[in-house]
């Protein structure tokens, strides 16, 4: 059975990976690190899950990560482990370059010290195309990266790429488009949204406060976009990979989705905050998922309506639940 090491796997994108590579058959080993408050709630139904080991550690620290694969000896590694929010990249930009930059060195070097055979998947982001030098954004486009978290991604991308061209591992970089589910963090936009808008339904509050509802995303579904991941290092070769629906659509029409999808009017609920407008922000981004489709032969399953109405109706679940620690 061939062991795979996940870092990230208390996030989104990790516990869905995770729950894709148990059901391909694979022995699963994900990294958790330390908090206070452990609730690791997207990960709870694997604890103790047959074939998934949950081990102690943390990116930042490179003897623990060699350690591990020396013990563990997987062929696959995904790093997803990022600190993935922009905003607060901005308050704290030498813990985000810590984690997202250095982070994705230090994964490297205990793969090339360990077993330069190991198979190495890179959480690139959209974010790096920052303001866009051309619509669409494909493998070829330059990089203008708006905020500490892009410009960290940039040298988790470029630094990818060096070792894949230095030492000869196979490491591959997914320049992933922005992706959203159930399972989103309550910070991000489409999933503030889908939850405001599950309370205002019920009664439990009238109004949500957003910052710019002018900008652009081209939004995917993060179960589709980990299909992608997993179909990148099952290649001859490693390569960059643009992964994006080719559609985008403004937080205005987040909002009369995902208020229209529980029958509320948006316009009478959104105020907007200026605490939530960025020191630099990224206008709109779109991307050409072409060579994806051509090379991987992927493509989106779920589009943007089904998918906001689908994290609505989970949203509205929970409220009624009395579910509160979600987020
Ligand atoms: P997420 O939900 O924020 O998950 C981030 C993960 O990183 C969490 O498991 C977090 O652990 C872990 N982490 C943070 N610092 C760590 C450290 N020092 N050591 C070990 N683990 C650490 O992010 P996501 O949406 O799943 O995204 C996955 C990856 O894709 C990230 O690298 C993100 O930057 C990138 N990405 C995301 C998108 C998107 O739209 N979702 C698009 C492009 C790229 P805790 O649970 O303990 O916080
Ligand atoms: O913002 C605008 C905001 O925080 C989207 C991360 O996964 O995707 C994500 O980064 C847009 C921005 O995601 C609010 O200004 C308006 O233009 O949901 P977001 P993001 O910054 O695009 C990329 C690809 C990643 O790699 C990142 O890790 O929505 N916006 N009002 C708002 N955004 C937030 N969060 N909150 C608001 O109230």
């Amino acid at each position: 059975m061939d062991r795979v090491f996940i870092t990230g796997v208390t996030g989104q994108d990790g516990s869905y990976l995770a729950d894709l590579l148990l059901s391909e058959g694979l022995e699963v080993f994900g990294l958790v690190r330390r908090k206070a408050d452990a609730t690791n709630w997207r990960i709870r139904h694997l604890d103790g899950a047959e074939g998934c080991h949950l081990i102690d550690g943390d990116l930042t620290d490179l003897s623990c990560l060699t350690r591990l694969l020396t013990e563990i000896r997987p062929r696959y590694l995904f790093n997803l482990a990022a600190q993935s929010f922009v905003p607060f990249s901005w308050d704290a930009p030498l813990a985000t370059a810590e984690v997202t930059a250095t982070g994705v060195l230090n994964v490297l070097e205990a793969v090339r010290n360990v077993d330069p055979g190991i198979r190495v998947y890179q959480a690139s982001s959209s974010e790096m195309f920052g303001k866009v030098r051309e619509t669409p954004q494909t493998e070829e486009t330059p990089f203008y990266p708006r905020s500490p978290y892009g410009v960290s991604k940039c040298f988790g991308h470029y630094i990818t790429v060096n070792y894949r061209e230095s030492y000869g591992l196979f490491a591959a970089s997914g320049i992933l488009f922005n992706h959203e589910s159930e399972r989103r963090g309550l910070a991000f936009v489409t999933r503030k949204v889908t939850y405001a808008a599950a309370r205002i339904k019920r009664g439990l509050q009238d109004k949500v406060a957003l910052g710019n509802l002018d900008s652009a995303r081209d939004w995917g579904y993060a179960p589709d976009y980990v299909r992608a991941m997993w179909l990148m290092l099952n290649q001859d070769a490693p390569e960059d990979y643009v992964i994006a629906t080719g559609v985008n659509h403004t937080v205005r029409e987040l909002c009369e989705a995902a208020f229209g999808a529980l029958d509320l009017d948006w316009s009478k609920h959104i105020e907007i905050d200026e605490r939530f407008l960025r020191p630099a922000e990224v206008n709109t981004l779109l991307g050409n998922p072409a060579k994806a489709k051509l090379q991987l032969g992927w493509e989106p399953a779920t589009g943007f309506a089904q998918m906001i109405a689908k994290m609505a109706a989970a949203d509205l679940k929970r409220v009624d639940a009395g579910i509160t620690w979600e987020i």
